[in-house]
């Protein structure tokens, strides 16, 4: 049986980027109950196309409509994203049956989901993202960030939100782990304030440009010596090939909801490595049931990079999951359980409930 759960949660504090404003995460949740295992997957997408086209309701309708009925028989995520093909695009749709399918999988062979997809670290290096807010705030949330021992604090920045927040960064905090990430907020004629980025030494730039503009992205790596990070430009393994074939790409955010999955992230992880680019795992709000997925990835032995995988709590007061991570001097390690070792606490899940119901029987 596979049943969905759209759940809208506050944030504890708005979270802004170039592309809005978010207040709550409105997620939308899988549950696949069968041969006594609960298994869970998350859709990254909100309610609105505003970080990419995704939106909840094309994610659901897609699920409902094609993706449900591409699980059977066998329950397989590998088949199942030989089948998938037929459907284009839909990236965030497609990665959460798919990352589902891993769970039930790991869960069928007890084994914790960082140990059953590859070599495990057993732990990751944790990065924070903070959201644009007035100079103040953000240097008061980089400070608690640092006290609190994050491995690399990254900064939302936007065109004309940029050189001043990150000068009085630096000057208050000196060379601390900083990057910034513009969510496509600059154009090609923006590349002379992009330059003067360059003498604050930042780990790098994330999607400085539109997510189809990998040649800007290339000439733009001319002209800079920060290196570039790439988020939503990079959806599938063509996009990663062009990239590294126009030299567009220093360092890959992979988030598995982004990609299509555990499957699409382990290879761009080999890729990326192959050819000596930097990896790190991104995310995207999730609840701990998508967290868990990318603090699994992230512990793989061939990301080197602290990525966006901070304890959510600091998104919830209360999170849908009975289990939440907790960050140790800037480490957080994947659930002891098997899957991903988290489970739905049914009853708090019902008070922040928008919608549900059953997609197969
Ligand atoms: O661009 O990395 C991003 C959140 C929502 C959408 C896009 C992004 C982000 C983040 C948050 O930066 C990272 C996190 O989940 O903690
Ligand atoms: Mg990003």
């Amino acid at each position: 049986m596979l049943l969905y759960s759209k759940v809208s949660i506050p944030l504890i504090k708005e979270f802004k980027t170039s592309f809005g404003t978010q207040k709550v995460r409105d997620a939308l949740i899988l549950i696949l109950m069968e041969d006594g295992i609960t298994a869970y997957g998350e859709v990254v997408t909100d309610e609105d196309p505003a970080y990419g086209y995704e939106y909840n309701y094309t994610a659901l309708h897609l699920i409902k409509k094609y993706l449900g009925n591409l699980v059977n028989p066998e329950r397989d995520p590998v088949s199942f994203n030989e089948r998938a093909q037929s459907i284009r695009g839909h990236e965030m749709a497609k990665a959460a049956v798919e990352m589902m399918l891993w769970d039930f999988r790991a869960k069928k062979e007890k084994k914790p989901l960082h140990a059953f997809i590859g070599e495990s670290k057993g732990k990751t290096e944790t990065g924070i993202s903070i959201g644009m807010a007035p100079i103040d705030d953000m240097l008061a949330s980089v400070g608690r960030a640092v006290d609190e021992g994050y491995r690399r604090i990254k900064v939302k920045i936007e065109r004309g939100y940029d050189e001043l927040i990150i000068k009085k960064i630096r000057e208050k905090f000196g060379d601390i782990n900083l990057s910034v990430d513009a969510n496509q907020s600059y154009t090609r004629d923006d590349f002379k304030i992009l330059e003067k980025l360059d003498k604050y030494k930042l780990a790098y730039i994330e999607q400085p440009l539109r997510k189809d503009d990998l040649v800007g992205h290339a000439v733009l790596k001319k002209k800079i010596e920060t290196p570039l990070c790439l988020d939503e430009s990079i959806v599938s393994m063509n996009s990663l090939r062009n990239a590294i074939e126009l030299d567009a790409i220093d360092i890959l955010n992979i988030k598995p909801g982004r990609v299509g999955g555990i499957s699409s992230s382990l290879e761009m992880m080999s890729m990326a490595d192959q050819n000596g680019i930097g990896v790190w795992i991104g995310g995207m709000l999730e609840t701990g049931i998508g967290r868990s997925f990318n603090i699994s990835l992230a512990s793989q032995k061939k990301v080197k990079m602290p990525g966006d995988t901070s304890p959510n709590s600091r998104y919830f007061k209360k999170d849908v999951t009975k289990e939440v991570f907790h960050m140790d001097r800037g480490f957080i390690k994947p659930m002891k359980g098997n899957g991903i070792g988290v489970e739905l606490d049914y009853q708090y899940l019902k008070t922040v409930e928008v919608e549900g119901g059953r997609i197969i029987d």
